[in-house]
């Protein structure tokens, strides 16, 4: 048998704050609206993924999570495909560096989460690119990568870069154009902190795929959104970002998480992501900003319960205090992650 060759690497989670929700075309992926998200340190809530290609190997096998799945999945093959393509190209133009008996060698991947899977904390961002990102380097694929990682999931764009990142919807129909692009590198807002207080680390009850896909169908207000809203508050962020204006950062980012869940009620039948703690939770953090007169944290959720908040450095210790007088952990369960937004794939 020949010595396999292997890859590990790591990708994190990113938060959106201008949300993506709904698709213009389901098979490449390609969104209705631009977004913009923050990427998590690599050291909290992350992806690990190992792929290994050996001639002894009869067929492409992906475990996740330790259980085996189907490698037919229409996602993966998708991602697969492009890398191996790619891949084929690069020694097509002669590069030496790509090693030309791999090519044709099947892989075994390994993924695995240091976190809920599918409970609202983005863990199909986090795999995608990180499944990406180590199929390149195992097939020395380099360059952009964020077009395949979208085909994958479409938040995985987001995630094939650290710090603030946007993913320009694009306007081609072969969605070259449909690509992730660093706004800000980590190290621009070192203040900047994201809290993650899981309400529930159950699945969603619908999944966001076909969610969204419902809301497109279905919700006027989600059209409008993306005609309408998104494109001026993009600017907004980004501008906020560079400021690195944290009233104006949390303000948008509330509105939106807002807009987004007014979007899943307009849809029809309607879609419930948040609970009630949730809705504690946002009440929270409006006394909390109310009493000091000025915006200290922001909250948004994605497709599930668990609030994410951001806030900077100076205010953690308080809030994380006052979270934990009104939402005692022996009560809800409820669990604190940490994090700093710097890192990428690595
Ligand atoms: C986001 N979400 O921008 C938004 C906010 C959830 C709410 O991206 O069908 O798992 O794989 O492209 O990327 C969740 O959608 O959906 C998501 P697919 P994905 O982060």
């Amino acid at each position: 048998m020949d010595k396999p060759n292997i890859v590990t690497c790591t990708a994190p989670v990113n938060i959106a704050v201008i949300k993506y929700w709904g698709k213009r075309d389901e098979e490449l992926i390609l969104p209705i609206n631009s977004s913009l998200s923050v990427t998590l340190h690599q050291e909290q809530l992350k992806t690990t993924t190992t792929v290994a290609t050996s001639r002894s190997f009869q067929e492409d096998r992906i475990w996740l999570n330790g259980k085996e799945e189907d490698i037919t999945h229409p996602r993966l093959q998708s991602c697969l495909r492009e890398i191996r393509r790619l891949a084929r190209k690069r020694r097509g133009d002669g590069d030496p560096s790509v090693d030309s008996t791999g090519l044709s060698h099947k892989v075994h991947i390994c993924s695995v989460n240091n976190f809920p899977t599918a409970a609202g904390l983005a863990s199909s961002a986090a795999g995608f690119a990180c499944l990406v990102y180590t199929l390149a380097r195992v097939f020395g694929v380099e360059g952009e990568l964020s077009g395949i990682a979208r085909q994958g999931s479409g938040s995985a764009c987001r995630s094939m870069y650290g710090g603030f990142v946007q993913w320009i919807m694009g306007k081609k129909d072969d969605g070259k154009d449909s690509l992730a692009q660093q706004v800000e590198p980590e190290t621009h807002w070192p203040e900047l902190r994201i809290l993650v207080l899981v309400a529930s680390a159950e699945r969603k009850p619908v999944g966001s795929t076909s969610g969204m896909q419902t809301s497109v169908q279905t919700s006027s207000l989600l059209k409008h959104r993306a005609e309408s809203v998104v494109p001026g508050r993009m600017v907004e962020m980004i501008e906020a970002v560079q400021r690195k204006d944290f009233a104006a950062f949390a303000e948008l980012t509330m509105k939106d998480s807002n807009q987004f869940h007014a979007t899943c009620l307009d849809t029809y039948p309607p879609i419930f992501y948040l609970n009630s703690v949730s809705q504690q939770v946002i009440s929270l953090v409006h006394r909390y900003n109310r009493h000091y007169g000025e915006t200290r944290v922001a909250y948004t959720f994605d497709a599930g319960p668990n609030a994410v908040i951001f806030t900077l450095q100076q205010h953690v210790p308080e809030f994380v205090q006052v979270v934990q007088h009104f939402f005692p952990p022996e009560t809800n369960g409820g669990q604190f992650f940490k994090g700093l937004p710097v890192n990428h794939a690595a």
